[in-house]
């Protein structure tokens, strides 16, 4: 295991600060801050905010479209040593970033979705300011996951260039965390669940960096104790368990103990537990024995002016539409979230497919286009970029999982959005993924990705890596589109009949689907990007998902519209979004509110 990613907590062993707040920033154009030392302090910054996408609160294009290096600082206070680790925490940079305390490199994580820690005990001086200087780059390329590539003007300024639909956002995303834990610890711990009749059996395992033994207790709701077991792996019997369900997402709380020889504590760290299985079996999705179909969104972490950064206030709002729309589902498209997505989802109920952020895997600006178009094979999975590609997503993929495993809101893991799926290379260079993912997985949840409109029966080459297969499909919008709605419905019955005997025996699911649509424009009769468009092309696509007993969801393109970058495609921004970007309604969610009410 690389690092702990425990998510922060406090008590008698563990201690955080945040350093959220305002830091220092300084762009670095020539990439020479190292050279003239800006990891001792920036020469000339200016302030921004910690968490932030930086992009949207400039006023001058070149700052908002900057691509390269740029730097942070902060300092901060450290009291006198209390003989416990200091460790660094950050939710997330964006794309890569190397960390120095005061001047020293403390380490360097590439990545921009996962978090990662440093232990910096070495580094600090205690009863001192330290100081924090981080550099980080931003840029896309054929190895970086996500991927692009970077673009350099005449001015010698680069652009990133992105081979996917969303906004480049980046910089230190989410919060930073100073954290004071144990120097024996708990660093991880998975949980498996089996149901037995009414009861349910918890095996857990725990990782700590000593030899100590472990305890593990289940709490109910109401702090009841209900069971208990020792050793760093094991099992713990809920007797009558209350299972956790879709929009009744009852939480026990874990608590692991490491003790020492008198039964002293050395260390705590206590976790929330949904019981629940879930698992596909034929061509259904079994949530607790019981069949579910997935209804919601593909969304993203997307909003005025903060971009990609994590607010609370945003993210309920979202959980409060995602209800009044009656879903149970949305999948982080493209990207693993900001951790609180998690801990809300698993509060409210809702099911997550958690998506790595391996998108762009085709040499295509904004990857829909070429595919739209009927865009030509660029084999993709054939460059000498592949192999280090490959180890950029295996570590990508391992550090969502790391992360997110223990949430009973995820129910599936998805290892690609859209790639080249269209010829043998595509499979040999997914199918150690799938196997890494297998074997990561404690409770060996489902594993899909997001299949292109080329990648059907016959010429698609990964579907078969899946447990469930899932289709991105524009019949409507990129395909035959408007005036030609009608033979849009019948090339779309035409496609999804030619999965039928795959399908015998693995469930379908909609990953996206759906029409660009202007919020302030109505036209009768219709006419693309009009609200009453959006919704013809809806109930089009509805009628023809309804017309399969293998398809067992339908999560539509996009919760809201959001931020990508400028282009004759689109105008400032992808405007899918069954809500507004500010979240207020367009015509077609009252649409969905009323079929998912009966769905
Ligand atoms: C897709 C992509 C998604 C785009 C969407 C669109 O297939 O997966 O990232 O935003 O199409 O709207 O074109």
């Amino acid at each position: 295991m690389k690092q702990s990613m425990l998510y922060p907590c406090t008590n008698a062993h563990r201690s955080f600060a945040s350093l959220d707040g305002l830091w220092k920033m300084q762009f670095d154009p020539a990439s020479d801050g190292i050279t003239q030392n800006w990891q001792d302090g920036l020469p000339d910054p200016f302030s921004m905010p910690v968490p932030a996408s930086f992009a949207d609160v400039f006023t001058e294009k070149e700052k908002r479209d900057y691509c390269g290096d740029f730097w942070y600082e902060t300092k901060f206070y450290l009291e006198a040593d209390d003989g416990r680790d200091v460790i660094l925490r950050f939710g997330s940079i964006t794309h890569r970033a190397t960390v120095y305390i005061n001047g020293v490199c403390a380490g360097f994580h590439e990545g921009g979705f996962t978090p990662f820690v440093l232990n910096i005990t070495e580094l600090v001086r205690f009863g001192n300011r330290n100081r924090i200087t981080v550099r980080v780059n931003n840029e896309l390329n054929e190895t970086s996951i996500p991927c692009g590539t970077t673009k350099v003007r005449k001015d010698g300024s680069r652009l990133a260039q992105p081979y996917f639909d969303f906004f480049n956002y980046s910089g230190i995303q989410r919060s930073v965390h100073l954290l004071k834990v144990p120097k024996e610890a708990i660093l991880d711990y998975d949980t498996a669940i089996t149901l037995n009749g009414s009861d349910a059996v918890i095996s857990y395992q725990v990782k700590t960096s000593g030899e100590h033994s472990v305890s593990a207790e289940i709490f109910d709701r109401k702090g009841n104790r209900v069971c208990a077991n020792t050793g760093k792996s094991g099992e713990l019997l809920i007797r009558d368990a209350r299972l956790w369900n879709v929009r009744d997402a009852y939480l026990y709380t874990l608590v692991f103990r490491i003790l020492d020889d008198n039964g002293g504590e050395i260390d705590k760290y206590p976790a929330r537990l949904g019981v629940r299985t879930i698992e596909v079996k034929g061509n259904r999705i079994l949530l607790n024995s019981r069949e579910v179909y997935l209804k919601g969104y593909g969304k993203h972490e997307d909003f005025e002016v903060i971009g990609r950064q994590f607010s609370w206030t945003v993210a309920k709002r979202d959980f409060e539409l995602m209800k009044w729309t009656n879903a149970n589902c949305f999948r982080t498209s493209h990207y693993p979230y900001a951790e609180e997505w998690y801990q809300m989802a698993d509060e409210e109920g809702f099911l997550i497919i958690d998506e790595v952020p391996a998108v762009g895997m085709m040499r295509s600006l904004m990857n829909f286009a070429a595919a739209g178009a009927g865009g030509k094979d660029t084999r993709f999975f054939t460059a000498d970029t592949v192999p280090q590609l490959q180890k950029n997503h295996k570590e990508q993929l391992e550090e969502m999982i790391l992360r997110d495993k223990n949430h009973p809101s995820v129910i599936a893991f998805s290892i690609f959005n859209e790639p080249e799926t269209t010829y043998p290379e595509a499979r040999d260079y997914f199918a150690p993924l799938f196997a890494l993912a297998r074997e990561l997985d404690v409770q060996k949840r489902p594993l899909t990705g997001a299949l292109l409109v080329n990648s059907t029966p016959g010429k698609d080459t990964c579907a078969e890596l899946c447990d469930f297969i899932s289709l991105n499909r524009y019949y409507g919008w990129y395909i035959l589109g408007g005036p030609d709605l009608n033979d849009a419905e019948g090339a779309f019955r035409a496609e999804v009949d030619a999965w039928r005997p795959i399908c015998e025996n693995k469930p379908l699911i909609f990953t996206e689907f759906g029409a660009d649509t202007h919020a302030g424009e109505h036209k009768l009769p219709s006419v693309m990007w009009a609200q009453e468009y959006q919704n013809e092309c809806y109930e089009m696509n509805f009628r023809v998902m309804d017309s399969y007993d293998f398809v067992k969801g339908e999560l539509v393109w996009n919760f809201a519209d959001f931020q990508t970058t400028e282009g004759i495609m689109r105008v400032n921004g992808n405007k899918k979004g069954i809500f507004t970007r500010n979240r207020q309604p367009k015509d077609a969610a009252f649409l969905l509110k009323k079929r998912w009410e009966q769905k």
